[in-house]
C-alpha cells in the first residue's frame, strides 16, 4: 500500500455558542480536513483544528505545510512504515496540529487495511469514555445553568471551568456558585490557559480551598519557571501542563523541571503516535494524564475517544469530548452520541470518521 495523494481541505462551520477562554475565543470551526489516499483506494481521515493564539498554526499554514512540505515527501511511502514517515515529519519543527492530523489519518488507513478498529490496534482497553464538558467564560449563574443542563441532557458529571480572568474574584465566585449548585458528587477542575501569574494562581487555590477542585491546568506561562515550580510544590491539587507540552520532549522538560505534575494529552496536536509516547512517559513516571479537547469537532472528538479508551491510564479520568455540541453542524456522517455521560468508540475498521460528502461540499472553502 502506498500513499498516492494527500488533501488538506479548509472548511468553516459556525458555533451556536462561542467558547471564550483566557487565550482566545472560538466562534467558527475554521478547520482543515486531512485526507490521505492510497493506491488501493483507501482514504484515511482526520481533522486539524488550528489554534493560532496557542500554537501559531492557522488554517492557511496547515494547508501550506501539508500540501507544500509534507505531502511531496510522503507520497509513495507505505502508511505501515510509521517510523519512516515520522522521520520526515520530525525534520520540520513545530506544526504539531498538521502533523497530528496526518498521523491520525495514517492510523485510520492502517486500521482499514487490516480490517481492525484503531482503538484495538492502540490498546483496546475499554469501549467508551466518561465525558467531561468544558465551560467557557460566562457569568457564574449562566455557567451553573449550562452545567445543570449538560448533566440533565447527557448525564455529564465532570466539568472543566475556564478561568484565568482578572479580577480573580470573577473565577473564584464561579467556582463557589458551581460547587454550591452542582453538589459534592460532580467533579470540577480548572483551566486558566496562562491567564494568571503563578502567584495569582496560588491566591485562587487558597480562596477556593474546601471546594474539592481536582486539578488546575496551565495556570500561568510555564516559562515563569521558578514561581511555577513553587506553585507545583505548594499546590494541594495537580498542576496540569497543556499548551506547554505539545510534544514528548516538552513533557519531559516540564516534568523534570517541576513545571507540571500532570499532563493533558490532545490527539489533535500529538496524533496517536506521539500521544502514545507521551502516555508512556507519564505512566512510567507515575504522572496522571487527562484527555483534552482542542475545541474539537465530532471527527476530532472521535479521535480523542479512540485513543483515550484504548489505554487504562488515559481512560481513568473523564475525557473532554463534548464541545462539538455547541457547533451548528458537523462533517461526521453518523453523529457522535453522548449517552449516560459516555461516548463509545466506533465498531468499524479504522477510526470510523466517515464524512458526509454533501456537508463537506457545503462547508468547504476552497
Ligand atoms: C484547553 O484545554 O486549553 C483552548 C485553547 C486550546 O488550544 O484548547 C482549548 C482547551
Ligand atoms: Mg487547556
Amino acid at each position: 500500500m502506498k500513499i498516492e495523494r494527500i488533501e488538506a481541505i479548509p472548511y468553516a462551520i459556525p458555533y451556536t455558542h462561542p467558547l471564550r477562554f483566557a487565550s482566545g475565543e472560538v466562534a467558527t470551526a475554521d478547520h482543515v480536513l486531512i485526507r490521505v489516499h492510497t493506491d488501493d483506494g483507501l482514504v484515511g481521515t482526520a481533522d486539524a483544528p488550528p489554534r493560532p493564539y496557542t500554537y501559531g498554526e492557522t488554517q492557511q499554514s496547515i494547508r501550506t505545510i501539508t500540501e507544500d512540505v509534507f505531502a511531496p515527501q510522503l507520497l509513495g511511502l507505505d502508511p505501515f512504515d510509521r517510523e519512516r514517515i515520522h522521520e520526515v515529519l520530525r525534520r520540520t519543527i513545530h506544526n504539531q496540529v498538521a502533523k497530528g492530523a496526518l498521523d491520525i489519518a495514517l492510523w485510520d488507513l492502517i486500521g482499514q487495511a487490516t480490517a481492525t478498529q484503531v482503538h484495538k490496534l492502540l490498546g483496546g482497553y475499554t469501549e467508551s469514555m466518561r465525558v467531561s464538558h468544558m465551560l467557557g467564560f460566562k457569568p457564574a449563574q449562566e455557567l451553573l445553568e449550562e452545567a445543570l443542563r449538560f448533566g440533565q441532557d447527557y448525564g455529564i458529571t465532570t466539568f472543566k471551568l475556564k478561568v484565568g480572568r482578572r479580577p480573580l474574584a470573577l473565577d473564584i465566585e464561579a467556582c463557589h456558585v458551581l460547587r454550591e449548585g452542582l453538589g459534592e458528587d460532580v467533579e470540577l477542575y480548572l483551566d486558566a490557559n496562562r491567564g494568571w501569574t503563578a502567584n495569582e494562581a496560588m491566591q485562587v487555590l487558597q480562596r477556593t480551598e474546601g471546594l474539592g477542585l481536582t486539578m488546575l491546568e496551565e495556570p500561568c506561562d510555564a516559562k515563569e519557571a521558578m514561581s511555577r515550580r513553587r506553585l507545583v510544590e505548594k499546590s494541594p491539587i495537580p498542576i496540569v501542563g497543556d499548551e506547554s507540552v505539545p510534544t514528548a520532549g516538552d513533557v519531559s522538560r516540564e516534568l523534570l523541571s517541576g513545571g507540571s505534575n500532570a499532563i493533558c494529552i490532545k490527539t489533535a496536536r500529538s496524533g496517536f503516535t506521539e500521544a502514545t509516547e507521551i502516555l508512556g512517559l507519564c505512566t512510567g513516571l507515575g504522572v496522571d494524564v487527562t484527555m483534552g479537547n482542542q475545541i474539537d469537532t465530532q471527527i476530532g472528538s472521535l479521535a480523542t475517544v479512540t485513543f483515550g479508551a484504548a489505554h487504562e491510564a488515559s481512560s481513568r479520568r473523564a475525557g473532554e469530548l463534548s464541545n462539538f455540541l455547541d457547533m451548528a453542524d458537523d462533517l461526521l456522517a453518523e453523529p457522535l452520541a453522548i449517552r449516560d455521560g459516555r461516548i463509545r468508540v466506533r465498531e468499524v475498521p479504522g477510526v470510523g470518521a466517515a464524512v458526509d460528502e454533501d456537508k463537506l461540499a457545503h462547508y468547504r472553502q476552497d
